[in-house]
């Protein structure tokens, strides 16, 4: 039998498709055929973002490339928008998603050790960790997602987890719970897979605001402390790791690596 593309005509949602490693998984999937719909924090982004999606393949039909805003940290709402925002994408459930990628996260500001207060540690498990906590739940009904083997869920940790940088502890402990997330999923969410990527030090927006801060030689020090090649990883590198998941329908609570050797240096 004839190998087919299994991302062709699926509907692939990506929460943060609107930078990053994120839009590079909506570019990823467009290429591979799929229905892509992106979401982001605010609407005018996302517009921008779609529009320079559908710019990159002319011959798409404009109605392959959605986007809707939802801010992810409006924690009080945080249900209520969630199910809004999957009816948009689904027109009501009528048009369900194959397969999500969760790559939203927001600032990286954490406590040190030393100033931890019980709410500024929490603050950071929402976005990353509570909120994809609530996608799940919202796809055990069944409306919005196949409940199929050839549905997936990917969520986002990363190597700093494994190998923690000095003054990241907090953000270690929310991958750390993520892990556990990941796995107490593919059980209970059963025949839906959920899997996870780890970037290890990736080219991204996010980045770049951390290198701005950098003078030119702690950026080369700082890029040659993370990976085995003296270089940072590129979003499009990255998203071919969740489009594998997406696409082994053995792939179940597992986790990949897209670090250029982080651990190993
Ligand atoms: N880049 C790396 O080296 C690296 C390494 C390890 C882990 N990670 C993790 O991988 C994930 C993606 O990283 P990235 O580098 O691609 O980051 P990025 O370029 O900053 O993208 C982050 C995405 O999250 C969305 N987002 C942030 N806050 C939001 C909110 N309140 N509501 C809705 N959307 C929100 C952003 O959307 P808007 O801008 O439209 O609001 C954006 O699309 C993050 O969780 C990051 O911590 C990245
Ligand atoms: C999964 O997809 C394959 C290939 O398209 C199809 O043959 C199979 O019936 C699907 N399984 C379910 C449970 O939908
Ligand atoms: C995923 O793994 C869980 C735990 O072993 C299992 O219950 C579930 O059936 C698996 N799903 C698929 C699609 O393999
Ligand atoms: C983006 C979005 O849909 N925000 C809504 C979240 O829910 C509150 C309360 O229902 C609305 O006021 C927001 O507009």
């Amino acid at each position: 039998m004839a190998h087919v593309n299994r991302l062709k005509d699926t509907h692939v949602f990506v929460f943060g498709g609107t930078s990053g490693i994120g839009f590079a998984i909506a570019n990823m999937a467009l290429s591979n055929g799929a229905r892509v719909t992106i979401s982001g924090s605010a609407q005018p982004k996302v517009d921008t973002k779609v529009k320079q999606l559908q710019s990159l393949y002319p011959n798409l039909a404009s109605e392959n490339v959605a986007g809707y805003a939802c801010d992810l940290g409006d924690q009080t709402n945080i249900e209520a928008n969630l199910t809004a925002l999957f009816d948009k994408a689904t027109e009501g459930g009528s048009k369900k998603i194959n397969h999500i990628a969760y790559t939203a996260g927001d600032s990286l500001s954490q406590p040190s050790v030393a100033e931890a207060t019980p709410e500024s540690i929490l603050s950071i498990f929402n976005v990353r960790f509570i909120v994809p906590s609530i996608v799940a739940k919202l796809l055990t009904t069944g409306k919005y997602m196949p409940q199929s083997v050839n549905s997936s869920l990917t969520l986002t940790g990363g190597t700093n987890t494994a190998k923690p940088f000095p003054g990241w502890t907090h953000v270690a402990s929310v991958g750390g719970a993520l892990e556990g997330l990941v796995r107490g999923l593919a059980v209970d969410m059963k025949p839906i897979r959920t899997n996870m990527v780890h970037p290890g030090a990736i080219q991204t927006e996010l980045m770049q605001k951390m290198l701005d801060r950098m003078s030119e030689e702690a950026t080369a020090k700082f890029r040659q402390a993370n990976s085995l090649t003296d270089t940072f990883g590129q979003p499009e590198d990255i998203a071919e790791a969740y489009g594998y998941l997406m696409k082994d329908r053995f792939a179940n609570g597992s986790q990949l690596s897209s670090d250029g050797g982080r651990l190993l240096v």
